[in-house]
């Protein structure tokens, strides 16, 4: 943002020579951590992930003296990061997290990349030195605003007590409003002790930052007139539907329309998985109906999703053909960033699509019925190749068939569903059914293996009531599996199902399929015994190895409600994930299965 990097810069050029004195507090006066604790409490925050250290002792003996706030002690900063973003992405609330300077924030980075990359709203504190010791090489400092600037939607470094409030509600404002992102404020060590009148603000003025949030009238009746010409229309949606609270909207659309729609992995439950409109996930492990349809469209409504790589597969192959597109997004920089478009449509999802629902309904013209039902015909052909169905076996647990057992014992609940990254995230995607927005929580963006654990520890805090399930395998569980501490510390029973190939999977296929089965490093030998490990941490571990335990296994997780349990499933270690397009290969030269090879 231009905006970031002129504040950013003065922010960053510290000269403690132009500090104000320090000077004894007044009694109506408070310190900066009792600023920082009354700010959070001003955004109605309830919890706060973190890990403490020298740099934010005040800000940790503030958080000691008051009762609203939940301080959850993480057992790695990482994972201070993953939940708070988990949380963020099953409430659409800002996530707060809180590290120390140095080691701290550097620990923070892998959680602070991924909530970036999906645009999840955060704001993250951070401790540093005090202000004088800034460039002297200080104990435990880092550059954080420096390390930080390509990893945040903006950040800052507090260097006045007095700035400190109304940088909290800069954060706060630019974290949730637009393209969300994470934000992080640098607070030193003296700013959190020196004092100051405190008062919130009760908004913000940025004069370079006001995203748009109604699209252009003008734009969106181009959009319609398009959309009711089209004779092989589609909707393809991500997660701006469900950052922007727009799956309300998009029911509509569709049902309005009857068009076909795809999510991305990120827009998954937007539209429920039942609708037959919906052809399921697009993409390199998407559908071969939703991939056909996508390359054969003619025009293309794309809301909210930001025409990834592992949606399109080889631009230049998609780019082939003729088709217009249109595309709403409250991002301007996200439009023809990779593709061309036709009709822009710059705004928040949720007025564009009402303008739009109302255009539709006011305007004269219908879709051309004759061509939409030929269209459907020709997409009804594609389902009837059922590009998901597997090999069942009574011998081996086939990984599909535990998320389809778990999805049928689980779809009347209140369930959310976690995963970490790999072979097993996509069998979670493709064979969980999701019926619902921000159900579904997962790395779409950074792809990072470790988020699983902590993803359902912040969720489960959020919604004690429901069922949190975490999806995961046996390489990505042992990134964060110290959480199994925290979960026990603060009585967040999670259920975690993982599909233990004994392979990093997904590795295991890719050098499989394209280097000539040259196993390089992705046979992971001397595995824990997670059912001992998980009883070490205070939990009940279960090893399922017979496809006909699966049932009893995920109802007996399920009995014991109080209980965290980690269900340690040995599945096939040779299964792949299909439908696959390949790297270099159209949307639409997917391979079907080991018969395709
Ligand atoms: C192993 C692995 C395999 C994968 N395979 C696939 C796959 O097969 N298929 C697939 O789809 N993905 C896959 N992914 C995920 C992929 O990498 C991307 O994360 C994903 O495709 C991006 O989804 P999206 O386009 O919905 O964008 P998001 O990252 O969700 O971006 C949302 C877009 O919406 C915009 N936006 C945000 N808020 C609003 C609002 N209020 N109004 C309007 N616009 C808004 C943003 O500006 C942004 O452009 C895979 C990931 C991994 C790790
Ligand atoms: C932090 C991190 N390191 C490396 C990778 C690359 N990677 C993607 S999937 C994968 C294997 C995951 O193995 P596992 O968790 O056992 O899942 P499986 O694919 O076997 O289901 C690896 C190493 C990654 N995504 N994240
Ligand atoms: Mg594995």
């Amino acid at each position: 943002m231009d905006m970031s990097s002129a504040e950013v810069k003065r922010a960053a050029a510290v000269d403690s020579r132009a500090q104000t004195p320090y000077s004894p507090p007044s009694s109506a006066e408070l310190n900066g951590s009792e600023i920082l604790v009354r700010c959070l409490q001003a955004e109605s925050v309830k919890y706060l992930w973190g890990y403490p250290g020298g740099a934010v002792l005040y800000i940790y003996d503030a958080l000691y003296k008051q009762q609203t706030i939940q301080h959850v002690l993480v057992r790695h900063e990482q994972a201070a990061i993953h939940a708070a973003d988990g949380y963020a992405r099953a409430t659409g609330e800002v996530g707060v997290a809180l590290v120390t300077s140095g080691p701290g924030v550097t620990n923070a980075i892998t959680g602070i990349a991924t909530a970036y990359m999906d645009s999840i709203p955060m704001v993250i504190i951070t401790g540093q030195v005090p202000t004088p010791a800034i460039g002297l090489d200080a104990f435990q400092e880092c550059d954080t605003v420096g390390i930080t600037r390509p990893i945040v939607k903006h950040n800052f470094l507090v260097k006045d007590v007095r700035d400190l409030a109304v940088t909290l509600k800069k954060a706060f404002h630019i974290a949730r409003t637009g393209r969300p992102g994470p934000v992080v404020v640098d607070i030193p060590k003296d700013v959190s002790l020196n004092t100051a009148a405190f008062h919130y603000p009760e908004r913000v003025e940025m004069r370079s930052y006001n995203p748009v949030r109604k699209g252009h009238s003008g734009q969106i009746r181009k959009a319609v007139q398009l959309l009711l010409q089209a004779k092989r229309p589609y909707i393809y949606t991500g997660g701006g539907v469900i950052l922007g609270e727009a799956s309300a909207e998009l029911r509509e659309l569709v049902n309005l329309l009857g068009y076909p729609c795809t999510n991305t992995l990120m827009g998954l439950g937007s539209i429920p998985a039942s609708d037959p409109k919906f052809l399921g996930m697009l993409g390199m492990h998407g559908t071969y109906e939703a991939n056909m349809t996508m390359q054969n469209c003619d025009v293309l409504l794309a809301v909210g999703a930001r025409f990834d790589d592992r949606v399109i597969g080889n631009p230049k192959h998609f780019g082939s053909v003729e088709r217009k597109i249109i595309h709403v997004d409250i991002d301007p920089s996200s439009i023809s960033k990779r593709v061309r478009v036709d009709i822009p449509i710059v705004g928040d999802v949720k007025d564009v699509l009402q303008e739009l629902i109302h255009q539709l309904k006011e305007a004269q013209a219908k879709p051309d019925s004759n061509a939409i039902n030929a269209w459907w015909s020709q997409i009804n052909e594609w389902r009837r190749r059922e590009c998901l169905a597997y090999k069942h076996s009574d011998e081996v647990i086939k990984p599909q068939m535990v998320v389809e057992t778990l999805w049928n014992l689980t779809k009347d609940r209140d369930t959310y569903i976690t995963s970490d990254v790999g072979q097993h995230q996509m069998w979670a995607a493709q064979f969980y059914r999701f019926e619902e927005p921000r159900r579904w929580i997962n790395s779409g963006g950074l792809g990072t293996m470790g988020v699983g654990l902590p993803y359902a520890m912040g969720i489960k805090l959020a919604k004690p009531e429901s069922d949190v399930f975490c999806i995961t395998g046996e390489g990505s569980i042992q990134m964060c599996i110290q959480e199994l501490s925290t979960c026990f510390q603060y009585k967040t029973p999670v259920k975690i199902v993982s599909l233990n190939n004994r392979y990093l999977g997904m590795v295991r296929q890719w050098q499989q399929l394209d280097y000539e089965g040259r196993y390089s490093h992705s046979y992971m030998d001397a595995l824990p015994d997670f059912v001992k490990l998980a009883e070490a941490y205070g939990h009940v571990g279960l090893l399922v190895e017979k496809p006909s335990d699966v049932e009893p296994a995920l109802r007996e997780a399920m009995r014991l409600k109080d209980r965290t349990v980690f269900l340690d499933v040995r599945t096939d270690p040779t299964e792949n994930v299909w439908p696959m397009v390949k790297a270099g290969k159209g949307i639409s030269e997917m391979l079907l299965g080991s018969e395709d090879l």
